[in-house]
């Protein structure tokens, strides 16, 4: 459903709309889905289904969002955390396609809302439903779940509607906010095989924890466990937990392709860096017709 009326928007915050729980607006970051809870407020964007924010009470913001980003038709907006899917990357066969895949543009569908005594969530769907053929010649559903309790959770399922079976990648593809690049570290990926996109590819280990002077592109394979933004400046860890994911990404651009992007603001990079909960490279799937598979991605902020 895309909103193109101001009685739309009425009519959604009529059906979804929850006093003090979940508020619909519109705005210069197009249209929005704040929501409330005990533990803190989010925002997500009905176009792409992308987390804008997310404020554990009594924190400060935890996601990054360009100073430069700005609502574009089929365009995510550079931070957040834009859904790609249902291919991570450029595609497989045809690099003219759409790197990420197609829905972190495109308009989502809000299903539903609710709130509890401790938490607000809000549902938001996406089909393919043949319009998307010249694209993607198969029929899925996609349907992200944002909770919003102490931590914040997004779960992405997808269901094989059609009669084929597919492959599938994909990423939640967080962009965090932290003091400063150079003072923040990765834990967690000790040991682990990657996947090194800077360069000619190439598959390394890793050793220690994950640091940051230069460009930094990687694809974890089979991360054990949690993953964990160190920022000392801040004095604040940000953990995430995954589960339907053998993948993670790391990314942060640094100075050159930050100025190629040309959308992340002045020394954005300083400022931002992507730990994304995947399905990537040797973890691509394949779903069979009738077929469902969760992504997951659980984010808990703890001082230090
Ligand atoms: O996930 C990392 C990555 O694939 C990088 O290679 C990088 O260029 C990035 O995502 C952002 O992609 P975008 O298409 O949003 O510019």
């Amino acid at each position: 459903m895309s909103i193109d009326s101001t009685a739309n928007l009425d009519e959604l915050q009529r059906l979804h709309g929850r006093e003090g729980r979940v508020t619909l607006s519109r705005g210069a970051l197009g249209e929005v889905v704040d929501l409330a809870a005990p533990g803190g407020t989010a925002r997500i964007a009905l176009q792409g289904a992308q987390l804008l924010s997310w404020v554990p009470a009594g924190e400060a913001e935890v996601i990054w969002l360009s100073p430069e980003a700005r609502p574009q038709p089929g365009k995510s907006l550079r931070g957040g955390a834009p859904v790609c899917w249902p291919w991570f990357g450029p595609h497989a066969e045809d690099e003219r396609k759409p790197a990420h895949g197609f829905v972190r543009g495109a308009p989502w569908e809000l299903l539903d809302t609710e709130a509890t005594a401790q938490a607000t969530r809000a549902r938001l769907g996406f089909d393919t439903a043949g319009k998307w053929r010249d694209v993607w010649p198969h029929e899925a559903r996609a349907v992200l779940t944002v909770t919003l309790g102490d931590g914040l959770t997004l779960a992405l399922e997808t269901t094989n509607t059609g009669a084929e079976p597919f492959q599938l990648s994909q990423a939640l593809h967080t962009y965090f906010a932290v003091a400063h690049i150079a003072e923040t570290s990765v834990q967690g990926l000790d040991g682990c095989a990657y996947i090194d996109k800077v360069g000619p590819e190439a598959r390394r280990r890793q050793e220690g924890m994950v640091r940051f002077d230069g460009e930094v592109d990687r694809i974890y394979l089979d991360p054990p466990g949690e993953v964990v933004i160190r920022d000392k400046a801040l004095g604040r860890r940000i953990v995430v937990g995954a589960s339907g994911s053998r993948s993670a990404v790391v990314w942060n651009p640094w100075i050159e392709k930050a100025a190629r992007l040309g959308d992340m603001g002045a020394d954005g990079f300083r400022r931002m860096l992507c730990v994304e909960t995947a399905n990537a490279a040797d973890d691509t799937l394949t779903l069979a017709p009738g077929a469902r598979h969760v992504l997951e991605a659980r984010y808990r902020l703890e001082r230090v």
